[in-house]
């Protein structure tokens, strides 16, 4: 008897998406952001006090407008990472310190953590009058986030700056510009915040501060619309190969999420030079969510051995025994993955199927693996369904596409980096696997699936279930440290970039699964998230 999930069916349809219809596409908005532009790199090249330089750069990154300006802040930011510069601007300011550390330790300069020993007392305890800074709180819990697994000093600073934040808003109960940063802060680290959907948020405080300047309001507002109007053309693009392939009508117990897929991808990178990597990944995404359906609900065992060999094999002489819903699926997949490598092939003269099929193939052997738990009532210990885990929640197949969908030139060096499984691919793929554990692992006990994360956990060690979702978030904080080191470490042939996205991928997470199963469930959060990232322009 096959199982059935009852998934919702989409709520974004064909002929909607392809309605959609902006404003601010073409020329005449696209001069308005240049003029704008000119005018705030004036004002980053003018503004010589140090500190002002460094707000100006935190607001433009919130704003969501940094990536206009990456040679400018660069420049400013090697200018202060220099140490024969004097230090006295920020002197013992905890403020500007914060700030200088934070923004350093994101563009991938090293600054010890020891820098914040002047801002504690002879005991070794942050100095009391500290805590009466609020701005100051705020920042160095900010800076904290970028900790290491070995910086007890930052470590410290969190504990601290998380009490005297908590108590700063048990104290102020009313609105005020100050108090709004706070308890935003408090409910999740920017660092650990999905930049689009910041800049959304912070856009609209921003319009209210007694700080604010009208020429970057004014560019961060059309900026943001002019790049969501590229987003609906992204959009509009993947939304008819969707619905060419049929996969939605065909497959009906799959999901239907390509909207949802889209968004994961914006979340990842919403930078407009990004749409390839956008239209190519949201069909991974699309297709992930699909086939991982095939084996938690509706394929039985021995379908899923005939389909996991067709993937391994790629060969199509393999789909004369898949079931028909099966040959659909296996199709829809070898040709978008064989027209992604076509594009490559043409533009770049690589051959890149191989690896392809290679991330697909481990994909589906990591999802036919959990087919077998699950059919022999198999419950592994936690770690044993974590080296499993990081690979079936997609994590590798998605970053790989990060780095093939915007990388030119392609080499074999990173290509071959990236076949062996690097810690780069795993933290982040970690953070989605555990977050979508603590969203979607209830419904999918209900229904019949591997026990998840949090079950492994608590019959391996006989803790409670609540006990056991607390060393969940308690181990994605960990693995954070751990790509927190990496970001920092040099020898790695993949750039800056695709660490930004594969951290981006594990924000995404946090955010898709902050109030549940936000991919799975299209009416709650994530709508509004779709309505205010992709389809109305800021007012
Ligand atoms: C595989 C799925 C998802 C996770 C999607 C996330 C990606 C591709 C980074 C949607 F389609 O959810 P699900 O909860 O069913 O995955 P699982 O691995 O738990 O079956
Ligand atoms: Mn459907
Ligand atoms: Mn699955
Ligand atoms: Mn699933
Ligand atoms: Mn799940």
């Amino acid at each position: 008897a096959r199982r059935y999930a009852n998934y919702q069916s989409t709520i974004w349809h064909f002929e909607y998406i392809q309605s959609l219809q902006s404003n601010y596409l073409g020329e005449r908005y696209a001069r308005q952001v240049d003029t704008l532009k000119d005018k705030v790199r004036v004002m980053l090249d003018q503004e010589t006090d140090k500190l002002s330089q460094l707000e100006l750069i935190d607001i433009l990154q919130r704003l969501g407008l940094s990536y206009h300006f990456e040679e400018e802040i660069q420049s400013i930011l090697k200018g202060l990472h220099g140490n024969n510069i004097s230090q006295t601007w920020k002197s013992r300011d905890l403020y500007a310190t914060a700030l200088e550390f934070r923004l350093l330790r994101q563009h991938g300069y090293f600054v010890p953590q020891e820098t914040f020993n002047v801002f504690k007392d002879e005991t070794g305890n942050f100095k009391k009058d500290t805590s009466e800074d609020t701005l100051g709180m705020l920042l160095l819990y900010e800076a904290s986030y970028y900790l290491t697994k070995s910086e007890n000093i930052l470590e410290e600073a969190r504990d601290f700056t998380i009490k005297n934040l908590k108590k700063y808003v048990e104290e102020n109960k009313d609105e005020n510009e100050v108090s709004i940063l706070v308890r935003h802060a408090l409910e999740l680290p920017l660092h650990w915040r999905v930049p689009r959907l910041e800049s959304r948020w912070f856009i609209n405080i921003y319009e209210r501060s007694k700080d604010m300047n009208p020429i970057l309001l004014e560019l961060a507002k059309l900026d943001f619309n002019v790049v969501q109007s590229t987003h609906q053309q992204d959009l509009k693009h993947v939304s008819r190969w969707w619905s060419r392939s049929r996969l939605g009508e065909k497959l009906s117990f799959a999901r239907d999420r390509l909207m949802e897929s889209f968004l994961w991808t914006a979340g990842m990178a919403y930078e407009p030079q990004f749409g390839y990597f956008r239209r190519m990944t949201t069909k991974s995404f699309s297709l992930v969510t699909v086939i991982d359906d095939v084996y938690d609900i509706y394929g039985t065992l021995e379908e899923l051995e005939l389909f996991t060999d067709a993937v391994e094999s790629w060969d199509m002489d393999a789909m004369d025994q898949l079931p028909y819903y099966m040959k659909i699926c296996f199709l829809a997949l070898h040709n978008s993955v064989n027209e992604m490598a076509f594009d490559v092939l043409k533009d770049q003269g690589l051959h890149i199927i191989k690896y392809l099929k290679k991330a697909w193939a481990d994909l589906c052997k990591c999802y036919l693996q959990e087919a077998k738990w699950y059919h022999s009532g198999y419950t592994p210990r936690f770690e044993e369904y974590m080296e499993n885990a990081w690979i079936s929640i997609g994590g590798p197949i998605v970053l790989v596409n990060a780095y093939l969908f915007v990388s030119n030139p392609i080499t074999q060096e990173a290509l071959q980096f990236l076949e062996d499984h690097p810690n780069i691919l795993r933290w982040p793929s970690m953070i989605v696997r555990l977050a979508d554990d603590l969203g979607t692992s209830s419904d999918e006990l209900e229904r019949g699936d591997v026990p998840k994360s949090i079950q492994c956990y608590v019959y391996e060690t006989g803790t409670s279930e609540d006990d056991a979702g607390k060393y969940i978030k308690f181990s994605m904080d960990e693995t954070w440290k751990k790509m927190n080191e990496d970001y920092g470490n040099a020898n790695c042939p993949l750039s800056g970039t695709f660490f930004r996205m594969a951290m981006n991928l594990a924000r995404t997470a946090q955010c898709m699964y902050q109030h549940g199963d936000g991919h799975g469930v299209p009416d709650g959060e994530t709508k509004d998230r779709v309505l205010s990232l992709l389809i109305n322009p800021i007012p």
